[in-house]
C-alpha cells in the first residue's frame, strides 16, 4: 500500500511543501508491488519498506558494533583511517574539500575486505566482521528483491538483469556507517565551523541551496546524490534525512529503525533512461541525539558498462547518456564536488 507520511510529522517552512512520500508494504501481492515500486522510483526516487525479511538481531548487531567503535577515543578511531578509499572519516567527505558534521566507517562490501579492515576497526574483529557481512549480505538480498520488483514493473525482459549486478562476486558494492554527533544551537551560534578554514566554509555553502530552513552550519552530509544503483538505508531513532522532491521541495524523512529507506542512484537514472530520476537528500544534525544510520550502496563490478536497458530505448526515446563503465563513472565523481550533477557528464546534448 502507498501510504503519504503523516503530515504533522513534516516541518513546514515558506519553501518546505507538506507532503508524504510512499511506504510499500512487501508482503503484498507481486504484480501490485511491482508497478507500486516503480510509481514510487519515478515520481519521488525515494520509499520506505515494511514487512522485509530483515531479522531485527542482524540489525542490531551492526548497530551495537557501531556503537562501541564510535564510543571509542579519538585517537582510537584515527588508527582506523583516514578513509582513503576506506576506513574511518571524520568531517571530510570525499577528496575535494566536502565537509559535515558527522565521523563514519566506509568500508567495501568485499568478505576479504571487511575481514581486512575489522583488524584496525574493533576490539573483537571477528565479531565485527561476522555482523557486518550479516547486515550486508541482509541489505544485499533486500536490494535484490526491490530491483527483480523494478525490472518485473518495467516489463524488461530479463527479470534478473538489474539484481545480477549486484550478485556479482565482483560487485563494488560499499557499506558505511554514518554518526552525527548533535550540534547544539548554542555551538551553532557560535559557529563550531570557526575550526575550518575559509575554503572549507566556503564548501559546506556551497553544499546548502536556499531552499531550506536551515543555518549554514547545521548540515551533517551536504545535499547530493548517489551515484550507486539502489541504496538502502536505516538508521536509529533521530531525524534528520531529507529528500528533495522533483521540483526541488525539501522533505523531513521521520525516522524509523526498524524499517529501511530506498533511494534511486545515478546509474539507476541511467539504467532506465531517466524514467527514474536518483533522489537528492541531505542530512541536518540534530540539536540533542547523534544520529546514526547504515547505507548498503549497491554497485556493479567496476569494469560494467552503464547504459540504458533495450526495453528503456525506442527510436521515440533514444538513449539520453552516453556509456559508461561504473569504474569512468566513479573516476568522475571522486573529481567532482559532493553537489555536483555529475551525470550531466554523461549527457548526450
Ligand atoms: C555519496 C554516496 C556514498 O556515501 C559515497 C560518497 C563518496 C565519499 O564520501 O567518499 C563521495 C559521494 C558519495 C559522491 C561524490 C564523491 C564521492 C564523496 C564525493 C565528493 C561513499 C559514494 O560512493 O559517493
Amino acid at each position: 500500500m502507498v501510504a503519504p507520511c503523516p503530515t504533522s510529522m513534516m516541518v513546514r517552512t515558506k519553501k518546505t511543501k507538506a507532503m508524504g512520500f510512499p511506504t510499500i508494504d512487501l508482503s503484498l501481492e507481486r504484480s501490485k508491488l511491482s508497478e507500486l515500486v516503480v510509481k514510487a522510483c519515478e515520481e519521488y526516487g525515494f520509499f520506505k519498506v515494511v514487512n522485509h525479511s530483515v531479522a531485527k538481531e542482524v540489525i542490531s548487531r551492526l548497530e551495537e558494533e557501531g556503537t562501541e567503535f564510535f564510543s571509542k577515543t579519538s585517537s582510537e578511531k584515527r588508527q582506523a583511517g583516514p578513509a582513503n578509499p576506506f576506513g574511518y572519516g571524520c568531517r571530510n567527505i570525499g577528496p575535494n574539500g566536502d565537509m559535515g558534521h558527522l565521523e563514519y566507517l566506509l568500508l567495501h562490501t568485499n568478505p576479504l575486505s571487511v575481514s581486512e579492515r575489522s583488524q584496525t576497526i574493533a576490539n573483537d574483529p571477528t565479531k565485527f566482521s561476522c555482523a557486518v557481512n550479516d547486515y550486508i549480505e541482509a541489505a544485499k538480498g533486500l536490494t535484490c528483491e526491490i530491483l527483480d520488483l523494478v525490472a518485473e514493473g518495467l516489463w524488461v525482459q530479463d527479470k534478473f538483469s538489474l539484481s545480477s549486478l549486484i550478485k556479482d562476486v565482483h560487485s563494488d558494492s560499499l557499506l558505511r556507517i554514518n554518526q552525527y554527533p548533535p550540534v547544539s544551537l548554542k555551538s551553532n551560534k557560535n559557529c563550531n565551523t570557526s575550526k575550518l578554514e575559509p575554503h572549507q566554509l566556503q564548501n559546506q555553502n556551497n553544499n546548502n541551496n536556499s531552499n531550506s530552513n536551515h543555518n549554514n552550519h547545521n548540515i551533517g552530509f551536504g545535499e547530493h546524490s548517489d551515484p550507486q544503483i539502489l541504496t538502502i538505508m536505516r538508521s536509529n531513532n533521530v531525524d534528520g534525512l531529507q529528500i528533495s522532491t522533483h521540483d526541488g521541495l525539501w522533505i523531513p524523512v521521520p525516522p524509523d529503525p526498524n524499517e529501511f529507506f530506498v533511494m534511486v542512484g545515478d546509474a539507476l537514472q541511467v539504467l532506465t533512461n531517466g524514467r527514474f530520476i536518483s533522489v537528492r537528500h541531505r542530512v541536518l544534525t540534530n540539536t540533542t541525539k547523534a544520529r546514526m544510520s547504515m547505507m548498503y550502496f549497491a554497485a556493479p563490478p567496476l569494469n560494467w558498462w552503464i547504459t540504458p536497458l533495450p526495453k528503456m530505448v525506442t527510436s521515440h526515446n533514444p538513449s539520453l547518456y552516453k556509456p559508461f563503465t561504473w569504474a569512468q563513472y566513479k573516476q568522475a565523481a571522486y573529481s567532482l564536488r559532493l553537489g555536483d550533477t555529475r551525470l550531466d557528464l554523461f549527457k548526450i546534448q
